[in-house]
């Protein structure tokens, strides 16, 4: 072949070995015809050594341009094909990271367990320490210590559940909290700054207003100096704590265990003494009763009421939930469990 031929099919070689390539529709093709177009170079080459000097020179330019314009052409389509397998691998593998799955409904606490939480936050903010005591009490825990005489009607069967363990009406379970403060008291050096949380038992028939079982929450000072300033000035902060801008009240009253004694009244939150429906339109709650702690409770306790002094409070629990939410029933609150009820508070 003399150049002019090995030119042509030199420049053949590129035009058919673009079309190849821009054909190719994988790697392996574009390897293929690649190597195809390599090989028909490679036997053009050949032919240069049976050419003159000037000639050969001609026919080795159209090789090299041949040969660069593949090489250049190759090179674009790998990358093309790379992109195009990278986006189906991208496409085939992607997660749909917006998917709803169904999402477990969070449960919450009971409204007199967030209450009683509540009144925990409360007092542990004033540094008192929160106790608890059994159910289960004795006699003189309950009632003797406290200064019951024998035969006050709290005691009789109608107001507590005794339970047949030892000698009759002995043991009990707890109709208030204040058997823990005894206990306390006969154990703990004062100064005491201590509420009692809990759970307490009373022989009622359950209706809207009354349940055998219900909360309680009873606080104890014991120090030196106390005196009815110090509870007042409490019974104040806590009511503020708890209720917002409100009022205390007390009047005069009596409990075996404390005197002086006060029943404890709260101005009503809910409509700052013009009288609503929660306060039966008198401008207030009564919520529970306070007073100094009788020196007969000191001795019974071993605490030299000379030296010592105190005062107590104590209240119902259920009463704030069933008030705050407008709940009209004990019965609803404690014993109906129903959780399509209670989820709304
Ligand atoms: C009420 C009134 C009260 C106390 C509880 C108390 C305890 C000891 C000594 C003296 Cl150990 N007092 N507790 C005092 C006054 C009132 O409760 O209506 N509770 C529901």
């Amino acid at each position: 072949m003399n150049a002019a031929e090995l030119i042509s099919r030199a420049q053949a070689v590129g035009v058919d070995g673009l079309a190849a390539l821009a054909r190719a529709g994988d790697l392996d093709a574009l390897r293929a015809a690649e190597k195809q177009a390599d090989d028909e170079l490679a036997a053009i080459k050949k032919g240069i050594k049976d050419l003159e000097g000037s000639d050969r020179s001609e026919v080795g330019k159209a090789l090299g341009i041949a040969q660069s314009q593949l090489r250049d052409a190759a090179e674009a389509r790998r990358a093309e094909l790379e992109a195009a397998a990278a986006n189906a691998r991208l496409s085939e593998e992607r997660l749909d990271l917006t998917a709803q799955l169904p999402s477990r409904r969070r449960g919450h606490l009971h409204p007199v367990t967030q209450v009683w939480r509540e009144l925990e936050d409360i007092f542990c903010g004033l540094g008192y320490e929160v106790h608890s005591g059994p159910e289960v009490e004795d006699d003189w825990h309950n009632f003797e210590a406290l200064n019951f005489p024998p035969g006050h009607p709290a005691r009789a069967m109608q107001d507590t559940l005794y339970v047949d363990l030892g000698e009759p009406e002995q043991v009990l379970l707890r109709t208030h909290t204040s058997p823990m403060q005894i206990r306390l008291m006969e154990t703990k050096e004062p100064p005491i700054y201590a509420i009692i949380p809990g759970r307490t038992f009373r022989r009622d028939t359950p209706d809207a207003r009354h349940s055998p079982v219900f909360h309680q929450i009873e606080c104890l000072v014991i120090d030196r100096d106390i005196t009815m300033g110090d509870l007042m000035g409490t019974i104040d902060v806590f009511f503020r704590a708890l209720f917002g801008d409100v009022d205390a009240r007390f009047l005069p009253s009596f409990f075996p265990f404390t005197e002086p004694s006060a029943e404890l009244g709260v101005s009503c939150p809910f409509c700052a003494k013009a009288g609503c429906r929660t306060c039966s339109h008198t401008g207030w709650i009564e919520l529970g009763g306070c007073g100094m702690v009788d020196p007969n409770v000191l001795v019974a306790c071993g605490l030299d009421p000379e030296a010592w002094s105190g005062f107590a409070f104590g209240f119902g629990i259920d009463r704030i939930p069933l008030l705050r939410n407008e709940i009209d029933s004990l019965q609803t609150l404690l014993w109906d469990n129903d959780v399509r009820f209670l989820r709304q508070f």
